[in-house]
Formats: structure tokens, sequence, C-alpha cells
């Protein structure tokens, strides 16, 4: 599947150049075969596999300690989530966790997460802090996320999430953690090199439209790009005040104005829609896919990857999730996880799609047609991934 042509832009009987990571040339196959006997060049056959770019998973909290199965468990045995919350459980309890975890501890479990979204040909993570919300907490969960960059055949983009959720410590002084938290935290990490965004879940359960603002003001300063956890639970106007800052994405949406949608297109800011965490809450309001599409709101897909709103570690089957539970089109579902995701990163330029200048990362997969990924139900049709014009093993 290529930029251009319609409507996924696939091409038959095509073969594809790389030069040391990029993508040198596209074209037809038999072509290819004679450029490549003239120049000596090695070629390599898929075999009639679709060639798809590399997906990207631009929205997880992929590093965290523990899990939150119990919980899951309780609640489902008629405790109510109050219950669990004043009993230390919710974001609090894996916080508690996160912060007793050694570095190893949490690049281990994550490593494993990490495994199964390249298995379904996920070449690009972002990956969130957030459950740390100290300092040094917060510097190794980046840590840990730029090591996984580092060690896997995988481009990790990390997002400070500052923002999302009051700790313990601070009930008496919500002032005083948000000052810390856009301020010298964010400064010092920046100065670390350990952030490409920053992030803020804008929640009447999390923080206000003023905090989030103030983290947006703060990421400005420093010449950050943002994302919002907008709309996820109530519209708070989340939406707007990131379109406002111009930031790459407002992320879940499930509650969201006309004002806000057009907004968004405006600003062209991504929607981005996360079908995982709707399915966990069991949620019953989808975001308005179609107010978003007369908009003309880009529109991505990700998979939320955590533990306690959606422990999901397969873009796959939050593709499906995408057409079903919200009405994608599986041309929508499938752009939402390669150019779109990709514009949600703000690395439109680099990656996203199969064309001539761009990282050489691409998935070969067994399927008779593009929406065959969006369709199957715990099937895993990723037979090969190529990252940075280098063949995966992982
Ligand atoms: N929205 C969510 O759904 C998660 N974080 C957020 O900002 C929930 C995270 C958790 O429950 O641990
Ligand atoms: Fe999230």
């Amino acid at each position: 599947m290529v930029a251009g042509g319609k409507p996924y832009g696939n091409l038959a009987d095509a073969a594809l150049a790389i030069k040391g990571e990029r993508i040198a040339w596209l074209g037809p196959a038999a072509e290819a075969v004679a450029r490549a006997a003239a120049g000596n060049t090695p070629v390599e056959s898929c075999h009639g596999l679709w060639m798809t770019p590399g997906l990207i998973d631009c929205h997880t909290h992929l590093v965290y300690g523990g899990n939150r199965v119990e919980e899951f468990e309780k609640r489902l045995c008629g405790v109510s989530y109050e219950e669990i919350s004043r009993a230390g459980g919710g974001i609090q309890s894996t916080v508690n966790a996160t912060r007793a975890a050694a570095a190893d501890t949490l690049y281990e479990s994550a490593l494993v997460r990490a495994r199964r979204l390249m298995s379904e040909g996920v070449t690009t993570l972002e990956i969130k802090s957030g459950y740390g919300l100290e300092l040094d907490a917060e510097r190794r969960l980046l840590t840990v996320a730029r090591e996984l960059g580092r060690r896997l055949p995988l481009s990790v983009r990390t997002t400070y999430l500052g923002l999302h959720a009051l700790p313990q410590e601070y009930h008496a002084d919500r002032a005083g953690f948000v000052a810390q938290a856009c301020g010298p935290w964010l400064e010092a990490l920046a100065g670390e090199g350990l952030v490409d965004a920053v992030d803020a879940f804008c929640e009447n359960i999390a923080f206000t439209l003023a905090e989030t603002e103030q983290l947006l003001r703060a990421a400005q300063a420093l010449g950050l790009p943002a994302h919002v956890h907008a709309g996820q639970l109530t519209d708070m106007g989340a939406a707007e005040l990131a379109a406002r800052y111009r930031a790459l994405s407002a992320d879940h949406l499930e509650y969201l104005s006309d004002r806000g949608a057009r907004a968004l297109a405006a600003a062209g800011t991504v929607a981005v829609l996360l079908p995982g965490a709707y399915f966990m809450l069991r949620q019953s309001n989808p975001p308005p896919v179609r107010l978003l599409r007369q908009a003309g709101v880009q529109m991505a897909v990700a998979t939320d990857c955590n533990p306690g709103s959606s422990p999901c570690t397969s873009i796959l089957l939050t593709l499906n999730m995408a057409c079903t539970l919200f009405g994608l089109t599986p041309l929508e579902a499938l752009s939402g996880v390669t150019r779109h995701a990709a514009q949600a990163l703000g690395l439109q330029a680099e990656l996203g799609t199969l064309e001539v200048g761009k990282r050489a990362d691409f998935a070969l997969y067994q399927i008779d047609r593009p929406a065959e990924l969006c369709y199957n139900l715990g099937a895993n049709p990723c037979v090969s991934v190529v990252h940075g014009g280098a063949v995966r093993t992982v």
C-alpha cells in the first residue's frame, strides 16, 4: 500500500528498493528485477504477501509496574470502582507499584508488551510516563522507554504525562503538584533529552482546563509539542484547548462537541481514537466519528496500552474494535495506524506511508486484502517486518 492511488493506494506486482534506512525506489517488480540485475543489487522476493507501512501505535502507557488484574477481578465480583479506589486501587496502585520497581523490572515487563505489538507489524511506538508522578520515577519510566528504542528494532517516541493523576502525598496541595510537574520536573527531564512531547489527562477526575493549560504553556516555552487526553468521560472543552495550543493530537474524544471538532480540524490536531479503553470500561457512547469526518479531522487509532483501562497489546484487535465499536471503515482504521498515526506524532515526513525518501519501515502480511487486518479476532497474519531497512527478528 503506497501513498497516492485509491483507495488504499495499493500497487500490484510492485517492488521497493532500500538504500540504507530509507526507501530509494518504488515501482513495477519487472523493472526492479532488471535494474537489480544490471546493478548487481541483491533481490528478496516477498512471495506475493501484502506490504504495509510499519504500523504506528501512537498512544501507549507501555512502561509501568505490576498489573491491575486483582482490581479487574474484584470489579467483576461486584466491588465498586470507588471502593477499589478508596482502598488505594486505580491509577494510584500502579503508581505505588511503579515507584517500587527497579528499572530492570520495568524494562523486562515492558519488553514483553513491546514484543507482542512488534509481532503484529508495529515499528513505531509512543510511550507515555505518568505512573511515577515524582521526578525520579518519571525519569525511570522515560529512560526505560528510551532504552526499549535503543535495544529493539523499534522507533520509540517518549511523552511526559506529567499530569495523569494527583499522587497521594499531594492530596492537600494540588497547586504544589501542578507547579512541580509543569516546572522543575519537566525542565529537568526535557534537559536530559528524555521528552519528545508532553501530555495531560484533562478530566473531571484528573486535571482541570487551567491546570492542563499550565503544562501546555510550559511545553510551548520549551519548544515541545503536546498531546491531550480529552473527552474520555466528559466534555470539558479540552479538545478546544488542545487545538488552541496546536497540539499534535487530542486523544479519546468520546465526548466532543461540534465546536471541538471544528477547532481540531482548523488546528490540524489529530483525533486519536482508543477503542480498547472504551471496550474495557464498557462505555456506551462512541466518539462522534461522523462529526469528525464532516469537520475533516484526521483520525488515528491506538491501543492506549495501560494496566487499568486498556491492558491491550494487540494493534490488530484494536483495528477490529475501531471498526466494530466506533464504525470506522477498514481504510480509516488502517490509515489510523499508519499515515494519521505518523501525523499524531509529528512524523509524517518520515513515516506512515511507503514513499521514496521515507524510512524503510514496513510489514508483510499473509492476507488477501487490506481489510483482513481489521477482520480477524486474534489471528496474526504478520510474516515479516523491516525496520529502518533491516529485516527484524524479535
Ligand atoms: N486515561 C485512561 O484511560 C488511563 N489514563 C488515562 O489518562 C487510565 C490509566 C489507568 O487506569 O491506569
Ligand atoms: Fe491514555
